[in-house]
């Protein structure tokens, strides 16, 4: 970025002639995903704009999520991800949903511990006194990108022990006859916390969507209580609606 060009009284504010530079460059690839920004102190000294001026125009492109904040460490140019649309009427994992998608999944673990449950996972689970939970947190990521945080709370006497779960959840539930057959979900509307938005390598305050699965046996047994945050830049969730009767 250079000091010429931002004297032109008809191209309207500064910050806004800046926001727009920064976008070109980011559209034409001179500034690709990944990348870090410089620092506002040298982008200042580098087009002689003022610090505001600066804040200002990069403030409007983590809006509009071109780039990312993360704190500490800077600013960065967001990685480019492609919508994925997302069956609601199927009761699929996330490795069946990106295998049949051709991608790869590596999740990343964050926690995986046993212990005594909140009251909502009582609730949820249907728990009886004494009982514990496994609870498994993971960034599940496809093809290296991080799409969704999940936390799951499955009692103990589901999964026994949570070192259990390499990859699938749902494929070790299966070898423990315990795959949910059935499942409630519910959608709603989420801002991610700074934590959170870090570790989907979005910036703070982005949208998200809450999805809380429970998952039941044939029987009628809870098994699975899921709350995930999923990126909002990154899904459509598709179901087919029929006439009410
Ligand atoms: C999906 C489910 C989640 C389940 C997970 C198992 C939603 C919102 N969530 O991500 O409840 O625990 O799949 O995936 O769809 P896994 O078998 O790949 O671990």
């Amino acid at each position: 970025f250079t000091a010429t060009g931002f004297d032109d009284p008809g191209s309207g504010p500064l910050y806004l002639q800046l926001q727009r530079r920064i976008a070109e460059a980011i559209a034409s690839g001179r500034l690709s995903p990944g990348s870090s920004l410089p620092a506002e102190r040298d982008m200042a000294a580098m087009t002689g704009l003022s610090r505001v001026t600066i804040r200002n125009a990069i403030q409007a492109l983590v809006a509009s999520g071109q780039l990312v904040q993360r704190r500490g460490s800077g600013t960065f140019v967001a990685q480019k991800v492609e919508r994925l649309e997302q069956a609601l009427s199927l009761l699929t994992s996330f490795t069946e949903d990106m295998s049949r998608r051709g991608k790869s999944v590596d999740s990343q673990w964050i926690s995986r511990m046993i212990g005594a449950p909140a009251p909502e996972e009582v609730m949820a689970l249907g728990l009886g006194a004494d009982e514990h939970v496994v609870r498994l947190e993971r960034v599940r990521r496809s093809d290296g990108l991080p799409l969704a945080i999940e936390r799951a709370s499955l009692p103990t006497t589901v999964l026994p022990d949570p070192g259990l779960v390499e990859g699938s959840l749902y494929l070790t539930l299966d070898t423990l006859g315990m795959r949910p057959v059935r499942a409630v979900q519910r959608i709603s509307a989420a801002n991610l916390g700074p934590r959170d938005a870090e570790l989907l390598g979005v910036s703070p305050g982005v949208a998200g969507l809450r999805i809380e699965r429970i998952g039941y046996l044939a029987t009628g047994r809870v098994v699975e209580f899921t709350r995930s945050l999923y990126r909002g830049d990154a899904y459509d969730f598709a179901v087919e609606l029929k006439l009410a009767p």
